[in-house]
């Protein structure tokens, strides 16, 4: 059976592609490189990596585990340490199947899956990163807490809804997010308090693009648009709690996070209230063992990343040819090369991410307004583009860009502006059924 099938979409490569590039095709892309798997259903984003070597696999599966354990208050025999306060109970819980979380907040089977940052204005140097924590709600909004403990705040969440039409006529609506804070202890919010909303994004292929080199990243980046074509990446520099230096950072909406275990280290302290060796208790001790930080780290890196489909439709293939015409290639870079990694399977892939993990300015429509380490309050980190398609697969009706206020990815495209306001206005410019064309392209990522 399977045989079969490869042979049938080599061979539909070969005669697509012979007519007019002389010599052997290109093989067609891979999306994660060796670590691609062909499963497009709901479980897409739970694959193993299709390259994991066998002694991998048990730590593979150990690290599932761990991403899905519930954790309950001290003292419990399993998984203890969640609170005093907290956003969710598991990782899994807000990254569900590993894919996004949905943009709700408070209480409530769900309970909240958007993280709330929050920071006063007047960044001073004495703070890794500039951000000033808000009395009484620190650097983040923690509105779930244990049995006869007091949340920080309650956090609602209401929409804004505008409407626009394309030059040809056909209308849209858009929404954006208004988020309400009450401290529980009944104080005043701090004049000009800077609040950041953000989804969580999927976990796989996390791996692949760690392994990026930063020399890769710093060769895309072009800070002063120096080609004047208008786009300007520039790599974030983040605080690193282990080298406790400024480092690049790559990870979360706005590349504030150097690596994936400083990330995890922090989703279990902030998220869900449970110290670790990396962020511990002020006394010293932790309540997560080393290795289960580990095996969640090692969780993300191991896995697979959805193979792309319809490559030889025609449809499909304009709209790949539009995403490149109208410069969405320029930030949602087709191809990257990793460098080493200490797990081999992530090393040396080509892969296709469409991304250039750098920051950009991408105008007052989406800007938050809240720095995060060197980003400013209009730049947010390209988020890959791989298993895009799969999104509404995974979770229905959940949402796109950093706080999930794009319902289609139509939207989101309609939201970009700054840097990307040219791609976005060539969008809008389109015909209805090229619009459709790159929709269709995206939808098959
Ligand atoms: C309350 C919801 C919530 C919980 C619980 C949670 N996360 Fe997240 N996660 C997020 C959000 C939101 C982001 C984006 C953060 C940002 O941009 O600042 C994120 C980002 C990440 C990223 C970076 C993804 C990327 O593409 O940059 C990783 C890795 C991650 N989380 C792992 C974990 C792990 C491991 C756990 C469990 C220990 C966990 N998360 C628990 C909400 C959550
Ligand atoms: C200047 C760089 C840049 C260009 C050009 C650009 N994008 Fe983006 N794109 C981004 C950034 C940054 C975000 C995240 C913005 C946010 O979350 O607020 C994004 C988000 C997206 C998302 C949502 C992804 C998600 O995970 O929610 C889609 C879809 C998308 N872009 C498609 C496109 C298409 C199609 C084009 C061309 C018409 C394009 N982009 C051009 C930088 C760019
Ligand atoms: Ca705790
Ligand atoms: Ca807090
Ligand atoms: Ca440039």
């Amino acid at each position: 059976m399977r045989r079969a099938f490869l042979l049938g979409t080599l061979l539909l490569w070969t005669t697509g592609c012979g007519e007019d590039a002389p010599g052997a095709p290109p093989p067609p892309p891979r999306a994660g490189g060796e670590m691609t798997v062909d499963d497009r259903t709901s479980l897409a984003f739970m694959q193993p990596a299709a390259n994991l070597l066998a002694e991998n696999d048990r730590k593979h599966r150990d690290g599932d585990s761990a991403f899905e354990a519930i954790f309950v208050p001290s003292p419990s025999p399993v998984n203890p340490g969640l609170g005093p306060v907290y956003n969710n109970t598991s990782c899994n819980s807000c990254h569900l199947r590993n894919g996004r979380g949905m943009p709700v907040m408070g209480p409530g089977p769900q309970r909240t899956q958007l993280l709330v940052r929050v920071s006063l204005p007047d960044g001073t140097p004495e703070h890794p990163g500039g951000a000033v924590p808000v009395p009484g709600l620190g650097l983040q909004v923690q509105d779930q807490a244990n049995y006869g403990v007091k949340p920080e705040a309650s956090v609602t969440l209401s929409w804004d809804e505008t409407t626009g039409s394309y030059p040809d006529g056909s209308p849209y609506s858009l929404r954006a997010p208004r988020v309400a804070i009450v401290p529980t202890d009944g104080s005043a919010l701090p004049a000009g308090m800077l609040v950041s909303l953000r989804l969580p994004p999927p976990v796989f292929g996390l791996g692949l693009l760690e392994a990026v080199d930063i020399a890769t990243l710093q060769a895309m980046a072009d800070p002063d648009d120096r080609d004047r074509d208008g786009i300007s990446g520039r790599v974030n520099e983040v605080w690193n709690v282990v080298t406790r230096t400024l480092t690049p950072g790559r990870f979360g909406w706005k590349a504030n996070s150097p690596n994936l275990k400083q990330q995890s280290a922090e989703a279990y302290f902030n998220d869900m209230g449970i110290s670790s060796p990396l962020f511990p208790e002020p006394d010293g001790t932790h309540e997560l063992e080393a290795k289960t930080l580990d095996a969640a780290v090692f969780y993300a890196q191991s896995l697979g990343v959805p193979a792309r489909t319809a490559l030889d439709d025609a449809e499909v293939q304009q709209g790949e040819r539009l995403f490149r015409s109208l410069g969405c290639v320029q930030c949602h870079r087709e191809e990257l090369t990793t460098g080493e990694h200490e797990v081999k399977e992530v090393a040396h892939q080509r892969i296709h991410p469409y991304t250039d993990l750098l920051l950009h300015d991408m105008g007052p429509g989406l800007a938050d307004g809240r720095p995060d380490g060197a980003a400013t309050g209009t730049e947010w980190r390209t988020p890959p583009l791989w298993g895009l398609g799969l999104t509404h697969t995974v979770l229905p009706f959940t949402g796109f860009l950093h706080d999930g206020r794009a319902r289609s990815i139509e939207e989101a495209i309609l939201w970009h502006g700054g840097e990307a306001e040219k791609a976005r206005e060539g969008f809008r410019a389109l015909k209805a059924a090229e619009r459709a064309a790159l929709l269709r392209f995206l939808g098959s990522l």
